[in-house]
């Protein structure tokens, strides 16, 4: 028999299950690994950037040895060639989220009005982003406030000029870095619109010009299109709140009616865990033969219903395929973004109904029910129905769904983020801050983005997660990430611990958190701009984002919207480690000045790093850069890295004897 491939694929041991099962099956299901093997070898052109097909003069291709040519008809060479590419993947994933945002602003509107079956939940955190807006509040209803906020947001797509207001957040000497540049977002899609322009033929032809508008754009996304797609989600749906639930397939029941929202936004799957719980839904489960019905989640909307309901995540990305391959998934409903094409040919294989919702996103093959947020709880209730009349379709003789899953916390926003670390009598940034000045937290680091089957599965973020954690950086997530490492137990505050450094230890053991922050989908990486914004506000850490003892990373990336989040979060100030590189490497200004010229003009730049392990020797050699720069002490204890401070480091028994004394003084280690 052939040696198993499942090992090398994915670390996740559910995933390697369902691939193992799937190989003993001899199953001709063919899974994006599968596909991903018939690529290679994938075009050296295309990986380094080197090819263009923006017009029909082309496509041409540069010589990456010199060789051949080293210009395209037109006459652009391989740094314009490369930056037009990259700043195109900017526009479609600034537009990805920026829209998604969008649609969040028009449930807003129609649920302002009274129009839809959707409602203001939140009314603190309208009023709050009300006044943001200036708009007046006393005497305002909820609805009016939410209505106004919702429109005043849709302005902010369409804005000619002048500057994004979610931006005024940012840190101002960031801000000030922008208007130097050139890139404040002026309008979320005039930005968008401008690359489209900037690099048709003939147009933008100096690579640093070109990245300039990736840049606005980008910003335009992270400050923009995604804080609005969070903030409305709050508003919509409530902020989210500290939460247990569980991850990996073994969240799904056997006995039930399993049903996966899957794609981004929330608004259909909030319905759905509402009308799952629908006595007259789970009578008609029942009437089947099932328990009841059990709703679990893929990607970003998982995230999203995850942070609100503590709804069960039944994995990421790369675990989209493998879900109908449990042969117990009644039907995948999907929305919008991440969803492989191929469900509903893997679907073929198995009863799974694929159910698509979105009129932006059809699929061959699948069955299409048109979300329509008049008559959400309705339709709601039509796809669990479906579900539920595919329940007797199940071969039960087939299903197999692996008896591993883990308990996680989720559930941080921008606002209880403080409240956790600040304490309940002292909520502020201070003590996060003064955890970080101590030493106790070397720093943090945000780690986000996708699966990529070009890495082994999970394991770029599970083990940079875990470097860092013994290295006292904390670790704030998102996104295929969050779940990744929700599957090993790093966000289950408990079992975390083991991986911890003493400094995170003691105040996640204090304040009962995770050493691993779940601050939600990837829209919600807004979140942490502003978790950082706020930090540099309180003061202790420097000016700006740039010189804050921290890091973003995207160990196994795929997506273009992961393009423009990288973007955004560099030129926020942030040194942005990629697992994948950018396609640039063949264009060796451009890459020079990603990798180190741009800091100069933005505070942030990139680093390309596959191996976990050397990617956290790059961010922790950063964060110690920059607590040197603002003159912090060494890590307060020791390290199993010791970057530039070997000569401060105390002895393991120096650290013990503190540790015991300050755990006699104060039991509950304040920070
Ligand atoms: O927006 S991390 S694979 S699911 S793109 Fe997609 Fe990447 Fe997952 Fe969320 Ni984000
Ligand atoms: Fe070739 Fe220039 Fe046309 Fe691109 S824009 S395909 S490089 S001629």
């Amino acid at each position: 028999m052939a040696k198993s491939k499942a090992t090398s694929r994915s670390m996740d041991p559910a995933t390697q299950e369902v691939l193992r099962a799937l190989e003993k099956d001899g199953q001709a299901v063919d899974l994006s690994w599968d596909r991903c093997d018939a690529q290679q070898p994938q075009c050296g052109f295309g990986q380094l950037g080197l090819c263009c097909r923006h017009c029909a003069m082309g496509p041409c291709r540069i010589d990456p040895f010199g060789n051949g040519p080293k210009v395209g008809i037109c006459g652009a060479n391989a740094d314009v060639i490369a930056a037009r590419v990259l700043v195109r993947m900017i526009a479609a994933g600034a537009a990805a989220h920026s829209d998604h945002g969008r649609d969040v602003a028009h449930t807003l509107l129609e649920a302002a009005k009274g129009d839809s079956d959707y409602k203001v939940t939140d009314v603190e955190k309208v009023t709050k982003l009300a006044e943001e807006f200036g708009i007046a509040t006393e005497g305002a209803s909820p609805q009016d406030l939410a209505r106004q906020v919702a429109e005043r947001c849709f302005s902010e797509y369409g804005q000619q000029s002048g500057e994004l207001l979610f931006a005024q957040r940012a840190p101002e000497d960031q801000k000030k870095r922008w208007r130097l540049m050139n890139a404040m977002p002026r309008g979320i899609d005039r930005e968008i619109v401008e690359i489209m322009h900037r690099t048709h033929i003939g147009v933008d032809n100096e690579y640093k010009n070109i990245i300039g508008q990736g840049v606005r754009a980008a910003l335009g996304d992270g400050w923009g299109g995604s804080m609005c797609a969070t903030e409305l989600s709050d508003v919509l749906f409530g902020r989210p709140k500290p939460i247990r639930a569980r991850v990996n397939f073994g969240a799904m029941d056997p006995e039930s009616v399993n049903v996966i929202v899957h794609g981004h936004e929330p608004t259909l799957s909030e319905m759905l865990v509402a009308a799952a719980q629908d006595p007259a839904i789970i009578k008609a489960a029942q009437s089947k033969g099932a328990k009841g019905v059990v709703l679990s989640g893929i990607c970003c909307t998982a995230n999203e219903v995850l942070m609100r309901h503590g709804m069960p995540i039944a994995g990421n990305f790369l675990q989209q395929e493998l879900a109908v391959a449990t042969g117990a998934v009644e039907a995948i409903v999907v929305d919008v973004q991440c969803i492989m094409p191929s469900l509903p040919e893997v679907a073929k294989h198995y009863h799974t109904k694929i159910v698509s919702t979105s009129p932006k996103a059809k699929f061959e093959g699948a069955m299409h029910i048109q979300f329509d947020e008049h008559r959400a709880m309705e339709i709601a209730k039509d796809i669990l129905t479906a579900a539920i009349d595919n329940f007797p379709n199940r071969n039960r003789e087939i299903v197999h769904i692996p008896d591993i899953k883990n308990e996680l916390v989720a559930g941080f926003s921008t606002e209880n983020v403080y409240e956790f670390l600040g304490g309940r009598y002292r909520p502020s940034y201070r003590p996060l801050n003064d955890a970080v000045i101590s030493g106790r937290f070397r720093g943090a680091c945000a780690i986000v983005g996708c699966n990529n089957p070009k890495m082994r599965h999970d394991e770029g973020h599970v083990e940079l997660t875990k470097e860092l954690l013994a290295n006292d950086v904390i670790v704030v997530t998102t996104g295929c990430t969050a779940i990744a490492d929700a599957k090993y137990g790093l966000l289950d505050p408990k079992e975390s611990l083991q991986h911890c450094g003493h400094g995170i230890r003691e105040v996640c053991r204090a304040v009962g958190i995770p050493p691993v922050l779940h601050q939600g989908s990837c829209v919600d990486i807004s979140r942490i701009l502003v978790v950082l914004s706020n930090m540099v506000k309180e003061g202790g850490l420097g000016e700006s984002i740039a010189d804050l003892p921290a890091a973003g990373a995207a160990p196994e990336w795929m997506s273009e919207k992961a393009v423009s989040i990288g973007f955004y979060v560099a030129a926020s100030g942030a040194y942005t480690v990629l697992g994948v590189p950018f396609p640039v490497q063949g264009a060796k200004n451009l890459t020079e000045y990603l990798t180190n010229g741009m800091e100069k003009d933005y505070g942030g730049k990139f680093a390309f790093e596959p191996d976990p392990v050397k990617a956290s020797r790059l961010i922790l050699d950063h964060i110690d850069k920059k607590r040197q720069a603002l003159g912090l002490p060494a890590p307060m204890y020791p390290v199993p890295y010791l970057g530039i401070w070997p000569e401060s480091q105390k002895s393991e028994d120096q650290t013990k004897a503190e540790l015991e004394a300050q755990a006699k003084a104060d039991p509950m280690m304040a920070v």
